[in-house]
């Protein structure tokens, strides 16, 4: 969208305006102003002409235009109606130095969870890829992730749904997996060039398009407004990445796995006890028989107490 046709959306969004005054405002002429109207309508913004001028009455469900409409946060919005995965996207814009950037897509053809799982991803979801590069060692990335989980469980409980966080990322309700995260990052030992953190939140999804043991907004709450949804939460996880000494306070208020018993398996083991705490940058403390271990990338499974 051009400069001047966002902030023609805008100002509409801000309150009516006639031809005369837009064509003023922007110094263009009132032909020009249709035009942009035309476009702007073209593109899903329902917007009337009465007697006090244009005024927008609605905005699409999702896309980048109705994202960035109202964002607070500094991201930019790209969004495809269907991609192969969001983070693949991601990557290439990475390579092309953007940052801040954030990739949305409506479907995803080849959507991928950790250790290159598939991640189903119908129309009707939020997929989105959050392209950061923030000035800190490779070490510190997972607490980005963790920001991420609490952006999403704050973003859900503004809809009144209740969300959760299994170690280290699974966001659920009522024990079913309604969104994950996946986070890729290149970089040097000392400091990371860029992080993706990938988002799939199951929003106007049938629970039948899914696999098992996941839930939807629409199964919990009917239909969502997903630019509500996606701009909640960028703008909560915007303030979370400006003070990332506060995010592990705030995972541990949100989180189910403290004080369960837990079977977390790892690349190399599998490790059996009771979660006890999590620690910067999200390391999960696992009290076994055998003393506290220290584990910081698994799969973690809730078992019932002993
Ligand atoms: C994750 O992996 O939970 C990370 C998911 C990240 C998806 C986003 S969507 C936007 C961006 N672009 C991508 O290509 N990916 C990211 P993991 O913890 O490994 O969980 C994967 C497992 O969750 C699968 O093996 C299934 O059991 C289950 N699963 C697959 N699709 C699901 C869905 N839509 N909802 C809930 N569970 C699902």
């Amino acid at each position: 969208m051009t400069r001047t046709r966002r902030r023609i959306l805008q100002a509409l969004a801000d309150g009516s305006h006639t031809g005369p005054e837009l064509a003023d405002q922007f110094d263009i002429s009132r032909a020009a102003v249709w035009n942009h109207i035309e476009d702007l309508r073209d593109r899903g913004f329902t917007i009337e002409g009465g007697p006090t001028g244009y005024t927008l009455t609605a905005c699409p469900d999702f896309g980048g235009d109705a994202v960035s409409l109202g964002l607070a946060a500094p991201f930019t919005i790209q969004y495809q109606p269907t991609v192969t995965s969001t983070n693949a996207w991601a990557r290439d814009l990475a390579a092309d130095g953007a940052s801040d950037v954030v990739c949305l897509a409506d479907e995803q053809t080849g959507g991928r969870g950790r250790l290159d799982r598939s991640w189903a991803s119908p129309s009707g979801g939020i997929w989105a890829s959050l392209l950061i590069r923030p000035p800190v060692p490779p070490t510190d990335v997972p607490i980005y992730t963790l920001g991420v989980a609490v952006a999403i469980v704050d973003a859900l409980a503004e809809l009144d749904v209740a969300a959760t966080i299994k170690w280290p990322n699974d966001v659920l309700v009522e024990g079913q997996k309604l969104a994950g995260v996946l986070t890729e990052m290149e970089g040097e030992a000392d400091r990371v060039s860029w992080v993706i953190l990938g988002v799939g939140i199951n929003a106007n999804i049938p629970v039948t398009a899914l696999p098992e043991n996941a839930t939807s907004l629409q199964a919990l709450v009917g239909s969502v407004s997903r630019r509500r949804v996606t701009q909640q939460f960028l703008d909560r996880f915007d303030t979370l990445r400006s003070q990332p000494e506060t995010i592990l306070a705030a995972w541990r208020d949100r989180a189910t796995t403290l004080g369960q018993r837990v079977r977390v398996v790892t690349q190399r083991e599998t490790i059996v006890g009771t979660a006890v705490d999590v620690e910067h940058p999200g390391t999960l403390l696992v009290e076994t028989d055998t003393g506290v271990r220290e584990i910081t990338a698994g799969d973690c499974e809730h078992l019932r107490p002993a």
